[in-house]
Order: C-alpha cells, then sequence, then structure tokens
C-alpha cells in the first residue's frame, strides 16, 4: 500500500501509459537484488563473471547504436526557448509529452515494470533530493543498487507529501529514431526512452543531479555542479577539501583517486575521496561552502584505467562490480585497452563477436575488444581511499574550487584567480582543446563552462548569475583555481608529468588557501613562485617549469577574440559581472 497519494496516482499514470504485464516495486533489499541478477543472467542480459576472481561481478553489452550519452536527443523542456538559454536544445512540455508519450505507449507490454525509490544524497540529509524511476531494465535497476540509495528506507523518509523526481525511463525497443531525453524542469520530471545505457538511463546521474538539480539550485539557492570531492589529509592530521570540475577526458575520477607520490607520501600527506562525478554545494551558517556527494557508486570509464593511472579504481572494480561494454576472457574475467594486462589471445568483444588482437573491420581500422566508452558500476564504499565524510549530512567544507582544461599551450600549470567574481568567470570561460581519441578535429577548442555545457538545466547565462550571487552568501567563499596539466613543448611532448604528482599543485594550492606562501601576479592572475612547487622526487627542470608558467600574450589576445564570440551568445542575460571580468583582463594585457 503507497501512502504516498501522488506517487500511486503518478506509478497508475505509467502503467496507462506504458502498459507492462507487471509492476514491481523495489525494496532495496539485498534478496531483491540477487533475485533480480539471477533473473537477468538466464535471459542473457547480463553474464556472471569467474566468482573466485571476481566476487559478485557481471557484465552487460548494450545495443551497438546505444553506447553513450546522446546529447543531440537530449531536450530542456521549458515553456519558451529562451528560458532553456542558448547553450540547450529546447522542446516545449506540450510537445515532449506529446512525443515521448508516443514512444512510451504500450512499450512495456510483455514486459516487468520496476518502481525505484532512490535518495541522492545520504536519506534525511538537508542536502539530499528524492527521485522514483520507472524502468522496464533489470540493468537500470542493478545500476540503481550501487549509485544511489534504493528502497522502502526512502520510500519511508519521502512520506506521505515529501517531494520527488518523477523519472520515466522504458528501452522502448532501443530504437535510435526513437530516443528521446527529456527534462522537464517546471514538473520535476524527466522522460528518458529508446536508451538502455548509462547517462541516458540512470536518471539519478546527469538527468536529476544535474540538469533538474542546477534548475531547482538555481531556484533555492545553490549549486548543482559537475565536480569531484577530494579531501587531502595534510601531514599535520588537518583534512582540506577541494572540489574540481574539468570537461570529460582529463582525468576527473583518477584525481579523485589520487595516491600521493613518494616524495608527498613522506611529508605525510593523503587522499581522500568524496565523490568523482557530481557536488552539490550550498552555503552554511559558519560562511563557508559546503558540498556533498549526491552519489553512492562510481559509473567510470574503463580504458586507460589502470594501476598505475588509479590504483585505488583497480581495486574498487575487484567484487560487486557491473562491467559495461568490455571484452570478456575465456576464463570469465574481463579486459579492456590499457589496463593492467596485455592483450588476451582471444575473448568476446562488447559486441558479443569473438575477437583476438589486431583484427580489424572492413574500413581497415583496428577493432577495440572494449568500447571506448566502456565503464565499471562499483559502490564508492568498496574504494579504499573513499571518505567516511560521504555519510555525513553535512558534507565537507571546501577551501578551494578548481577549474581544469586540456590546454596544449595557453593556460600555465596552475592560477589562482583575483576574487571569486574573477573565478566565476575562469570557470565561465574554461574550455579544453580535443585530444585524437576524441569524435571531432584534433585540437579544436571546445568551450564547455565549469563542464556544464551538456548539464545545465536552464540558460547557462542564469547560471552564471546563480555562480556570482552564491559569493555574496559566502563570507569565506573558496579560492578559485585554474588548473592545465595538460602543457606542451614546442615537441608536443607534456611538460608536467600528472597523475599522483598533480598533488604537488593541489599542496600549492592549500598553502595559498592557507596564506602559507606568497604568488606573483600576473594579467590572468596569481602564479606559483617557482620554488613553492615541490619536485622532490620528480625529474622536472626549472627551465621546464618556467615553460609550465609562460603566459604568451598573443595567445591570450587570440583567446580574448574567440571567447567575445562566445560570450555574445547570451546576450543581455550575461551577467554584468562577467562582462566587467572580460574588460578588466583586456585591459590587464594592455589590449
Ligand atoms: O556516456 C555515458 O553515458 C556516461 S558519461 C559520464 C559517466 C560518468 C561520469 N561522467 C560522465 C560524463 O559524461 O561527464
Ligand atoms: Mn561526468
Amino acid at each position: 500500500m503507497i501512502k504516498h497519494k501522488l506517487l500511486d496516482l503518478w506509478v497508475k499514470e505509467c502503467v496507462k501509459l506504458c502498459k507492462p504485464d507487471k509492476v514491481v516495486w523495489i525494496d532495496g533489499t539485498e534478496s531483491m537484488r540477487k533475485s533480480l541478477e539471477k533473473q537477468a543472467c538466464s535471459t542473457g542480459e547480463i553474464v556472471k563473471l569467474n566468482q573466485k576472481k571476481m566476487p559478485g561481478c557481471v557484465l552487460h553489452r548494450t545495443a551497438l547504436n546505444d553506447v553513450a550519452r546522446t546529447e543531440n536527443l537530449t531536450f530542456i523542456c521549458t515553456p519558451t526557448k529562451k528560458d532553456a538559454g542558448p547553450t540547450n536544445n529546447w522542446m516545449s512540455p506540450k510537445e515532449a509529452y506529446k512525443k515521448g508519450g508516443e514512444i512510451f505507449a504500450g512499450s512495456m507490454k510483455g514486459r516487468t515494470m520496476y518502481i525505484i525509490p532512490f535518495s541522492m544524497g545520504p536519506i534525511g540529509s538537508p542536502f539530499s533530493k528524492i527521485g522514483v524511476e520507472v524502468t522496464d531494465s533489470i540493468y537500470v535497476v542493478l545500476n540503481m543498487y550501487i549509485m544511489t540509495r534504493v528502497g522502502n528506507k526512502v520510500l519511508k523518509q519521502l512520506g506521505e507529501k515529501g517531494k520527488f523526481t518523477k523519472c520515466l525511463h522504458g528501452k522502448a525497443g532501443l530504437d535510435i529514431k526513437r530516443r528521446l531525453i527529456l527534462h522537464i524542469p517546471k514538473d520535476n520530471t524527466i522522460w528518458s526512452a529508446g536508451s538502455g545505457y548509462g547517462g541516458n538511463v540512470l536518471l539519478g546521474k546527469k538527468c536529476l543531479a544535474l540538469r533538474i538539480a542546477s534548475y531547482q539550485a538555481q531556484k533555492e539557492g545553490w549549486m548543482a555542479e559537475h565536480m569531484l570531492i577530494l579531501g587531502i589529509e595534510e601531514p599535520n592530521g588537518r583534512i582540506e577539501y577541494i572540489a574540481a570540475a574539468f570537461p570529460s577526458a582529463c582525468g576527473k575520477t583518477n584525481l579523485a583517486m589520487l595516491i600521493p607520490p613518494k616524495g608527498l607520501e613522506k611529508k605525510g600527506y593523503k587522499v581522500w575521496t568524496v565523490g568523482d562525478d557530481i557536488a552539490w554545494m550550498r552555503a552554511d551558517s559558519d560562511g563557508k561552502l559546503w558540498g556533498i556527494n549526491p552519489e553512492w557508486g562510481f559509473f567510470g570509464v574503463a580504458p586507460g584505467t589502470n594501476s598505475k593511472t588509479n590504483l585505488n579504481a583497480m581495486k574498487t572494480v575487484r567484487k560487486n562490480t557491473i562491467f559495461t561494454n568490455v571484452l570478456l576472457k575465456p576464463d570469465k574475467t574481463v579486459w579492456w585497452e590499457d589496463g593492467d594486462e596485455p592483450p588476451p589471445k582471444e575473448g568476446i568483444d562488447w559486441r558479443g563477436s569473438p575477437w583476438r588482437p589486431g583484427m580489424i573491420d572492413d574500413g581497415g581500422n583496428i577493432l577495440k575488444g572494449a568500447h571506448p566508452n566502456s565503464r565499471f558500476t562499483a559502490p564508492a564504499m568498496q574504494c579504499p581511499s573513499i571518505s567516511y565524510r560521504l555519510e555525513q549530512h553535512h558534507g565537507v567544507p571546501i577551501s578551494a574550487i578548481i577549474f581544469g582544461g586540456r590546454r596544449a599551450h595557453l593556460a600555465p600549470l596552475v592560477y589562482e584567480s583575483f576574487s571569486w567574481q574573477h573565478g566565476v568567470y575562469v570557470g565561465a570561460t574554461m574550455a579544453s582543446e580535443r585530444t585524437a581519441a576524441q569524435y571531432g578535429k584534433q585540437g579544436e577548442v571546445r568551450r564547455d563552462p565549469m563542464a556544464m555545457l551538456p548539464f545545465c538545466g536552464y540558460d547557462m547565462a542564469k547560471y552564471f548569475k546563480n555562480w556570482i550571487d552564491m559569493g555574496r552568501k559566502l563570507s569565506s567563499p573558496p579560492k578559485i583555481f585554474h588548473v592545465n596539466w595538460f602543457r606542451q613543448d614546442k615537441k608536443g611532448e607534456f611538460l608536467w608529468p600528472g597523475y599522483g604528482e598533480n598533488l604537488r599543485v593541489l599542496e600549492w594550492i592549500l598553502k595559498r588557501c592557507n596564506n602559507d606562501v606568497k604568488a606573483h601576479k600576473t594579467p590572468i592572475g596569481y602564479v606559483p613562485y617557482l620554488e613553492d612547487i615541490d619536485r622532490t622526487g620528480i625529474k622536472l627542470s626549472k627551465d621546464k617549469l618556467k615553460d609550465l608558467f609562460l603566459i604568451d600574450s598573443k595567445e591570450w589576445s587570440r583567446e580574448l577574440k574567440d571567447l567575445e564570440k562566445f560570450l555574445s551568445q547570451f546576450g543581455n542575460n550575461l551577467p554584468k559581472e562577467i562582462k566587467r571580468e572580460y574588460s578588466a583582463l583586456k585591459k590587464r594585457f594592455g589590449f
């Protein structure tokens, strides 16, 4: 018996629309999870892996046309196009319900509808939000068990009148021509049809925790951000927390799980992982910014994850993990490109076909064993560096915010903004250059404000304004920094060693937060005095370090011209504070 009348009514509406044969409420118990896993194994939806070597692990393969988020099919459905802003795909709510309704109609005939009550954030925390996902995919249910807190304890928290986000998902034939990811912020509603993969279907993640939450955050005066949160335990035992936003392919999960390199470990540093993807942050009565990770697991990319790039992630995925679109080895363990092991002699690839290393397709391209966007879904609590603060109702106080991008030449290794307002400008103008591995023209600059371009649930210009307004609520705001781990020399080689060594930069950042070191003022912000970056135990010449901090005014002049075009798309909605910062930067360069 569902005591929440609106929830009961909404589920009945979903049943009427999708016409499932059966409805199952997910209670959150281990016995229910196990029985669903067994059922999915029996139909081939998932494959049980070698339980001796990988206890509790399973593999799932998606449809070939369904391997990543589909941004072109993702819509923000506000009353007017202007409300969604110039950077989002827009559809009116009326059209969204009509188009989505046509796809959902009768789509669950012969199938079971699962109802998953879930909490983003610790149950009962003032930060947290509740959602209910209706889905016809057991794969989704099993992922939601890992990524969120699910079941009866959430229903209990919801009570008879609690607010919840209505999340309807249906595979609907997995036809890309009938695939739509629709967000209707005014109705606190998400409709996802025609996909069975990742960010399109785990509706608590990008859809709720970023797109819908960013809309709600602006209305309620807080922030929903595409950021990792990590804690750095200093040699004196104090832990300081940092939130950081990077566009895709910049190693966010690796940074969140960083292991201190030998030189710094000796000093007594430890890193604690709070979250690797999403941060919800509020001003508290102490005038500081406090943040939580609303998720409960990691949905990390497999290729490139190995013991060198991310030992903690490798340890996290040893058990109770769902692998998606990786290669299956004959001994029922898994493999992916740039992991720890050499390629197996044979296996079953992500498409479900027999595979051997070096195989090529009809176009002469090497066939990968694992899809480049193949994933692991693993419980956060299994991560050796997980912070006990993941379950803290008030989250953690944020000392520094970091924005980052992949720039071959423009941006120095690290710089500090002059103020909160200047920091917001730095985040709003951040960008990354495409790598060879990414779709599109290599080196092309992709602007991605605060790494939120695909995830902002309303007009991005107003989102900038929310950032500016948040600064006014904070008497002790975090300092805002920009980092670039990817600066290259003239030969195209990386100047900075990256990975665990990035802690050397974080150490400087914390020293700046505590006013322990002075810095050098430049037109773009404060940069370190070279001797303040600890180089013990790494081979990095002073000349290389100097090159890492060069500021080339010709490059910046080009950047500012390009930015003018980018910012002009926001028209009069662009906050005057951002315009002022743009002019001030130009003036500091003397352009
Ligand atoms: O392609 C997908 O569906 C996953 S995308 C993703 C997954 C985990 C964390 N971040 C992202 C992202 O695109 O930012
Ligand atoms: Mn992400």
